[in-house]
């Protein structure tokens, strides 16, 4: 009998391929000619791998009857079957190297001609960028080879193969290969052809692989240029007068590069054959003292990690939405990017070096499923894949090399551990010693040079910070970053503030990249976004897929609003009292002569005065300068509270925002705080038939519910304790604390029974007493409503008293009433303009905002509690002016917050004929639970004695200057 070989045994070869020329540099542009085979291209999808069948790939096969397709992308996005989403689980049988029979294979095939001009002599490369996730390919009918590592480019020599006219390159593409078992990001499976493919020209004596060597002395300001080069040629830099032979040195002054001054240096590599343009950048980074320096200072990461995602094209990403990301995370203050979990496109690293991010450039490599088998058969501790993981180290590694950007490698995510990633990082360490290497499950540091945790509580940072984490002695000698922290999924992540106050108070704490980017909502107009499960998967995550600082479409999220305050680079502080504010340089090298600085002065909420205030340009880093405030403007209305605003904008255009771009802000008390006017109980209830009235409002006399005020109508006004609980409150199912959205939920929070013991009518009160509880439960809250009123103005106090022994916070605290009538806009002063919780807050700025109720939602692709406004001192809405006292937190929406609670998708909000209004004393912290530590402890909204105040009078007075600014 003989041995039967198919022809898709290539993959679940566990090596990385064959054909392939060695990994090498990746520029974008040179003199050779090339030409983009990006387009249409014919597809036809089978189910399963074993196809013998390769007549497709011969020339002359028609394909006139197969579909189309666009190359770059992913046939699952086009038509042809359906995408998956996991996050570690992988959705086949784990029994590594196989893959399951079903395994859609895409034949791809592209007919081209060489453009005119095209040049006889030489050869050609063919180069894929991106491929998911294994190909084999033909060009002209002649198997030039096959390749895994999806993320990673492939280049074949294919210069004897091409026609000047009709050459047909066949590509067929598995989504399952053994190479999926490398690949179990937490992200939708994808395959396809999602990166460029591009045919090269390589004229004789043309450029072969380089490394640029720019380092930079900070004692003596000169840079050392050395570019090594396989082919011999010369090195120019006009800028600098440099023109020398390729492996010389040559060492000059130079300005040089960092993420926040990212000088680039233009310069040529020459070869006999080719030119090909550099951006140079002069930077060393070190590790010295125990922190990652650069150019001889710490650095401190205010990252994120960055999935490569477009809601409509998958990590098919086109160059503008990679500009838009770059410019995005500039304009919100970001340094770092951490590229989880693979290299990105390379155009997104020019821009990196371009626009000025640290980066930590990670491999494609994640083995996370196998931590439900306790991670036996892991094929990073299995030597047969050792050649997959070094080959993929070297495309990484050799790809990326030339980017100033690239600060750290990263071997990889959640792979556990094994001799393979060792292997992976002593070659790393060999290939590019001007480089540290990370990688988050080295527990002990043995193969890396950082100690780099995820979502470790604030505790267990700060610990870290003072050197109390013990361990062993190798890694509490090094830096600490968290490469993953403050998931961002749904309504948060709370708890920012807090984390970088320890990155900013301890050294050896170095910073952080929160989880994630982006939301990979999938745009489909069942559902708006689909996420995971949407599309019948037989596994999922759900909407773990949507835990970014952006939404699908790339509008900034509250979260990013946040982040964006937290870490900004100039700190405004101070207390005005003294007359000055105080200005802190939180740059790591830029000083502050970018930056122009403006005051205002405002007086409940509203723009008195302004002017700019002369903070000295050359604050260096770390320093900070007391400022003196100008004398505060004269007409202040009696009793306004009032605050200096403080700004620091852009003071000329630079690459990626505009002149007058606001980069930081403080605002600062400038006055006492006043107490509401109080109201004076000079009116009796007085009954009629059925209802009673009080002031300005009717009530129920039954009830003692009100059911107008100022003549609006109101419903149903009563006690609320009840939010949509958000991704945060839910927590993920391996969370070490108790998950209160899921606590609230088993107790009954969401069906409270109010039970209405009396109406109460005095002299000059109405009193409803009541008690708000859970069936089941003897857990309650005694609820006493207490109406008055001058006569015009109606005040309502809610005082409420736990009853039982509640264990639990509560997730909000206040009243929540119905407006049947057309409320439309919203004006308030108060947080604003965004959405603010307890922990979420440090973007609020008190001003007056004005909104709409549909503006005020914030979009989550899940829905869940969201868009409350913080410290709202009054606010109007339907014709009603409501004033806090104290302070309250606002949301109103055209739905119940039972009806957010039900939606799946944003598709399921339909909109009602009444506004809900929530009016809360509290509201619990939002946290990081989906991933990570709930709310801080101060931020808990504890179940106790609470007493508040809101104050109802009609509608008047409109607001009379609006700023959005922030
Ligand atoms: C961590 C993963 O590294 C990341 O890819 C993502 O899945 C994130 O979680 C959650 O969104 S791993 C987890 C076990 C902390």
């Amino acid at each position: 009998m003989s041995l039967r070989t198919t022809a898709a045994d290539y993959v679940t070869d566990v090596s990385p391929g064959s054909g392939a020329l060695p990994a090498r540099t990746r520029y974008a542009v040179s003199d050779a000619m090339s030409r983009s085979l990006n387009g249409r291209w014919r597809f036809r999808l089978s189910p399963a791998a074993d196809t013998e069948d390769e007549s497709f790939a011969a020339p002359g096969f028609d394909a006139g009857e197969w579909a189309e397709i666009e190359v770059p992308g992913h046939w699952v996005l086009q038509g042809h079957g359906t995408p998956i989403y996991t996050n570690h689980l992988y959705p086949f049988p784990v029994d590594p190297p196989h893959v399951p029979t079903e395994n859609p294979t895409g034949d791809h095939l592209h007919v081209f001609d060489l453009p005119s001009g095209w040049p006889e002599d030489g050869g050609a490369v063919l180069r894929f960028d991106g491929v998911e996730s294994c190909a084999r390919v033909w060009l002209n009918g002649t198997d030039i080879g096959e390749f895994k590592g999806s993320r990673l480019p492939h280049e074949f020599a294919v210069g004897h193969l091409l026609r000047p006219r009709g050459n047909v390159l066949a590509v067929r593409v598995h989504q399952w290969s053994a190479g999926s078992y490398l690949e179990d990001q937490d992200q939708w499976w994808l395959p396809g052809i999602f990166r460029d493919v591009t045919l090269l020209h390589r004229p004789p004596g043309c450029v072969a692989d380089f490394f640029v060597h720019a380092a930079y002395d900070h004692l003596t300001g000169k840079g050392t240029l050395r570019v090594d080069s396989d082919v011999d040629g010369r090195v120019s830099v006009p800028a600098l007068d440099i023109d020398v032979a390729t492996g010389e040195p040559v060492t000059v002054p130079v300005t040089p590069w960092t993420a926040e001054t990212p000088r680039l240096y233009d310069g040529v590599l020459a070869t006999e054959g080719e030119r090909v343009p550099l951006r140079i950048g002069f930077r060393t980074v070190t590790l010295a003292d125990g922190l990652i320096k650069v150019n001889g200072r710490p650095i401190l990461f205010k990252g994120v990690n960055r999935h490569e995602w477009h809601p409509e094209r998958g990590r098919a990403l086109d160059p503008d939405t990679m500009r838009a990301d770059v410019l995005l995370m500039k304009r919100h203050n970001i340094n770092a990017v951490r590229t989880s979990h693979y290299p990105p496109h390379p155009a997104f690293l020019d821009l990196c070096d371009e626009y000025g991010l640290w980066v930590i450039d990670e491999c494609d490599l994640e083995t996370h499923g196998f931590t439900e088998q306790n991670w036996r058969d892991n094929p990073v501790d299995d030597d047969r894949w050792t050649p997959a993981l070094l080959d993929r180290a070297a495309r990484m590694v050799e790809r990326d090399k030339n980017h100033p950007s690239v600060v750290l490698w990263s071997l990889g995510n959640e792979a556990g551990t094994g001799r393979g990633l060792t292997a992976m990082a002593e070659w790393i360490h060999g290939r590019d010693p001007s480089r540290l290497v990370h990688y988050e499950g080295d527990a002990n540091c043995r193969d890396t040079d950082v100690h780099s945790r995820m979502y470790a509580y604030h505790e267990e940072v700060e610990r870290i910070g003072l050197g109390l984490d013990g361990g062993p002695q190798r890694r509490r000698e090094l830096p600490f970053i968290q490469c993953e922290y403050a998931h961002a999924m749904g309504n948060g992540p709370g708890g920012l503030s807090e984390y970088q106050e320890l990155f900013e108070s301890h050294e050896r704490l170095q910073g952080g990249f929160v989880w994630e980017w982006i939301d990979h909502g999938i745009k489909d107009e069942r559902f708006g976004y689909a996420y995971g499960g949407d599309f019948g998967e037989e596994l999922h995550d759900a909407n773990f897929v949507c835990d970014g600082l952006l939404f699908p479409d790339r509008t900034p999220s509250p979260g990013l609003v946040e982040y964006a305050k937290v870490i900004e680079p100039v700190r405004i502080a101070g207390d005005p009292a003294d007359g000055t504010v105080r200005v802190t340089n939180r740059h790591d090298f830029a000083d502050l002569s970018a930056l122009a600085f403006e005051w205002a002065y405002q007086a409940d909420g509203e723009t008195l005065a302004t002017g700019t205030l002369p903070v000295p340009p050359s604050l260096s880093p770390g320093e900070s300068a007391e400022v003196e405030l100008p004398e505060p403007p004269g007409a202040v209305p009696a009793g306004a509270e009032t605050h200096w605003i403080v700004r620091a904008l852009l003071a000329r255009d630079t690459a990626w925002a505009p002149r007058g771009h606001v980069v930081a802000w403080g605002q600062l008390r400038a006055g006492t705080r006043p107490v509401p006017a109080p109201v004076h109980p000079t009116t009796a209830p007085v009954r009629g038939p059925g209802t009673l009235t009080l002031g300005p409002a009717a009530f129920d006399a039954r009830t003692g519910a009100p059911t107008s005020i100022g003549g609006v109508e109101v419903r149903d006004l009563r006690l609320d304790v009840w939010r949509a609980p958000t991704d945060n409150d839910n927590g993920a199912g391996w969370q070490r604390e108790p998950r209160h959205g899921l606590l609230w939920r088993t107790l009954g929070l969401h069906r409270m029974h109010h039970r209405l013991d009396a109406v109460e009518v005095g002299a000059d009160a109405l009193t409803v007493r009541t008690r708000v509880a859970p069936a089941a439960s003897d857990l309650g809250l005694r609820t006493v409503y207490r109406w008055t009123s001058d006569g015009t103005r109606l005040r309502l106090t809610v005082a409420v008293t736990p009853e039982g022994d509640w264990r639990l916070p509560l997730p909000r605290l206040g009243v929540r009433l119905g407006l049947p009538g057309p409320a439309h806009r919203v004006t308030w002063y108060g947080g604003g303009p965004g959405e603010a919780y307890p922990d979420t807050r440090a973007a609020a700025l008190l001003a007056r905002w004005e909104s709409t109720v549909d503006a005020l939602q914030t979009p989550y692709v899940r829905p869940q509690e969201n868009g409350a406004r913080a410290d709202v001192r009054w606010a109007e809405i339907g014709g009603l002016r409501i004033e806090g006292d104290p302070a309250f937190c606002l949301t109103a929406r055209r739905w119940t917050t039972e009806q957010l609670d039900a939606a799946a998708h944003l598709t399921d909000l339909v909109p009602g004929d009444t506004v809900w209004v929530n009016l809360d004393h509290a509201q619990m912290g939002i946290g990081t639970q989906s991933c990570g530590p709930g709310p801080l402890p101060a931020h808990h909204l504890h179940a106790e004695p609470a007493e508040f105040s809101f104050v109802f009078t009609q509608s008047t007075a409109s607001v009379k200057s609006v700023r959005s600014t922030t």
